[in-house]
């Protein structure tokens, strides 16, 4: 299944950190790496002070549901040096990977939702998304070009 990822990070040499995250992520076996968005610098949304973000989104194909493959995106922040459970909703961090779509999955669970349920309000997210995906259907939303000039 076609998934997309969220890439984010506000903390630290930013560029390298999510090039890094790009690179593991292509290394996990059940993962191909389809498609990288360019980095893009914004603002910080939900909490502002502090750094503005580096973002992005990548492309993968793969066979991993959505349950290991957020625990792959976990892994793979815990490499890069995460640490979660400290510092404000929406604050800073070094690296944040998000799963933002997966196929054509609708998810509601405890810890796992899918569409990210913030993906629509978010032009940091949108922006690359459409970059890399123009056709993409958000499953419950719509066309993303349609998102994007919602967010805009
Ligand atoms: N991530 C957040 C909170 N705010 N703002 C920007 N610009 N980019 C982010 O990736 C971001 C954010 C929490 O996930
Ligand atoms: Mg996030
Ligand atoms: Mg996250």
């Amino acid at each position: 299944m076609r998934a997309y990822i969220g890439l984010g990070g506000n903390l630290g040499d930013r560029e390298a950190t999510l090039r890094a995250a790009v690179e593991l992520l292509a290394a996990e076996p059940g993962i191909a790496m389809v498609a990288v968005s360019v980095f893009v610098e914004t603002e910080p949304w939900g909490y502002a002070d502090q750094p503005w973000f580096l973002n992005g989104v990548c492309a993968i194909e793969t066979e991993l549901g959505p349950r290991e493959l957020l625990a792959r995106l976990l892994a793979v922040e815990q490499v890069l040096g995460r640490s979660r459970g400290d510092g404000p909703r929406f604050g800073p961090r070094s690296i944040d990977l998000d799963l933002l779509v997966h196929g054509d999955l609708t998810v509601s669970e405890p810890g796992l939702e899918v569409p990210h349920p913030r993906l629509v309000e978010r032009w940091f997210v949108l922006a690359p998304l459409a970059e890399i995906a123009p056709d993409l259907i958000v499953p419950g939303h719509g066309p993303v070009a349609d998102l994007l000039v919602g967010v805009q």
